[in-house]
């Protein structure tokens, strides 16, 4: 007699499915949980990185300047990965070995006094020796991540979250000091203003793409955001947009990494 197969019953399989689907679909997508991070060394030194997920915001500001209108809903199609904080003095010397800052108060001072040819420089350096693909982020990932799902254009406590001129005492700080917003990024506002991968237009926000939009670095100028130590509530704003030659090296202007993949 042929031995009889047993069966389970067909609910009782279903758990089993259930789980092995998961599986696969976690194992093809691969794609890192919302606010997960990453710690990187670099000789000595190091940065860590968190995960923002795609997503769509509005950007600019009713409220704000001219070049923050027409607000708009921007779709960001790709996650990325974004420093927790600016980038400090510590790692820049470890990349770069010498220190431009005008703070020089410890390695974990934002690093300042850098052009964004300068920052592209360093980008090059530290993805030679980590083999990674760092680069600044764009400006709609940038207020993306500051904004960090709030439409507050004026954050109401300011004090709690950045570093600005009513209570800097007219110097940068440690990064990281100050309260992280809901993404787990800390000083996105105030501290030192940070360079944009984009070129600054001041009609870009009339014209360009709603989906992972990136004005060409090109022009006079490169956008800056966030504000910084010396300015007051007026600028420290989420939407809040600036530009700077590309060679434009002051106390108050520094940097924060971002990279499509780790
Ligand atoms: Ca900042």
């Amino acid at each position: 007699m042929p031995a009889l197969k047993k069966r389970l019953p067909l609910a009782a399989t279903w758990p089993l499915v259930a789980w092995g689907l998961c599986c696969f679909c976690a194992c093809r997508a691969g794609s890192p949980a919302a606010g997960e991070s990453r710690r990187i060394r670099v000789q000595g030194s190091g940065l860590e990185m968190v995960y923002v997920q795609s997503g769509e915001f509005f950007m600019g500001s009713e409220r704000g300047w001219t070049d923050e209108k027409p607000v708009r809903r921007v779709v960001l199609s790709h996650g990325f990965w974004l420093g927790r904080t600016e980038v400090t003095q510590g790692l820049w010397k470890a990349v770069m070995g010498g220190n431009p800052a005008h703070f020089r108060k410890g390695d974990d001072y934002p690093v300042e006094q850098v052009g964004w040819n300068d920052c592209q420089e360093f980008i090059r350096n530290l993805n030679r020796l980590t083999e990674k693909a760092f680069r600044l982020p764009s400006e709609a990932e940038w207020e993306y991540a500051c904004r960090a799902g709030s439409q507050d254009d004026f954050p109401a406590d300011l004090d709690a979250c950045a570093w600005y001129d009513l209570n800097s005492a007219q110097s940068t700080h440690t990064v990281g000091r100050k309260r992280p917003n809901a993404f787990g990024l800390h000083d996105m506002l105030g501290n030192v203003w940070e360079w944009c991968a984009d070129g600054y237009d001041p009609h870009f926000y009339s014209r360009s793409p709603l989906e992972d939009p990136v004005a060409p670095a090109a022009g006079l100028h490169r956008v800056d955001r966030g504000g910084a130590w010396g300015y007051g509530a007026d600028i420290v704003r989420p939407s809040r947009r600036d530009g700077s030659g590309p060679d434009y090296r002051i106390n108050l202007l520094g940097l924060r990494l971002a990279a499509s993949r780790l």
